[in-house]
């Protein structure tokens, strides 16, 4: 019998200018982190994860944050099917951001809701911080969605992040099936309630290997 191939998920990076966008999606891909800042037009990457024991093809498009390059963005929301919304914790700004590009993916696909994870990186700069984790949790339940804090530098919690919007597109292609009354598509779960285990079950179950 043939094997069954990876599910394929089509995973879109938003937000700000600046904020670590392609760090993220460079440490997610390559393991590695790059100080200098070259602001991205568009990119692409393809990696072969296991999550939740399935083998899966993440399909990274890393989008640009500068005003100069936002015209390229719809192209990327429409074949979206999950977003991480990020911004940089040192950043009050782009952390107000974040609420035009959920507004906007939401405008664009026609829907009350959609996967979708709230992303605050740098916070290996505590020292800068500017918005509270408990602000971004804020912002996450109000989106009725994840929340994690991510470091593209360290690398910390920057597989969660991707692997937890996978798991958003899971239970929302279940609950689209399976219970059209659940109009927000969170399965009834607030942020809060799913948080800390969220973590525990990414960090006890995932893991990836660079194709
Ligand atoms: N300390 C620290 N610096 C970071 C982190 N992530 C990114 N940076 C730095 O922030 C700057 C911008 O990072 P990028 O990943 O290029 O930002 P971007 O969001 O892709 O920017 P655009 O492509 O213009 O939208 C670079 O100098 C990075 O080295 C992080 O987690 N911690
Ligand atoms: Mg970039």
């Amino acid at each position: 019998m043939a094997q069954k191939s990876s599910q394929e998920y089509k995973v879109v990076v938003v937000g700000g200018g600046a904020v670590g966008k392609s760090c993220l999606t460079l440490q997610l891909i390559q393991g590695a982190f790059v100080d200098s800042y070259d602001p991205t037009i568009e990119d692409s990457f393809r990696k072969q994860c296991v999550i939740d024991d399935k083998a899966v093809l993440l399909d990274v498009f890393d989008t640009a944050g500068q005003e100069e390059y936002v015209a390229m963005r719809e192209d990327f929301i429409r074949p979206g099917e999950g977003f991480l919304l990020v911004y940089s914790i040192t950043s009050k700004h782009s952390f107000e951001e974040i609420k035009f590009f959920q507004q906007r993916i939401l405008r664009v696909k026609e829907k009350d809701s959609f996967p979708m994870i709230v992303v605050g990186n740098k916070c290996d700069l505590e020292g800068e911080r500017a918005v509270l984790t408990e602000e971004g949790e804020q912002l996450a339940r109000q989106f009725g969605c994840r929340f994690i804090e991510t470091s593209a530098k360290s690398g910390a919690n920057v597989e969660n992040a991707f692997y937890d919007i996978v798991r958003e597109i899971r239970e929302y292609g279940r609950d689209s099936t399976s219970d059209a009354s659940d109009v927000n598509g969170t399965g009834g779960r607030s942020n809060k309630e799913t948080g800390e285990q969220d973590l525990d079950r990414a960090t006890s179950r995932s893991k990836c290997a660079i194709m």
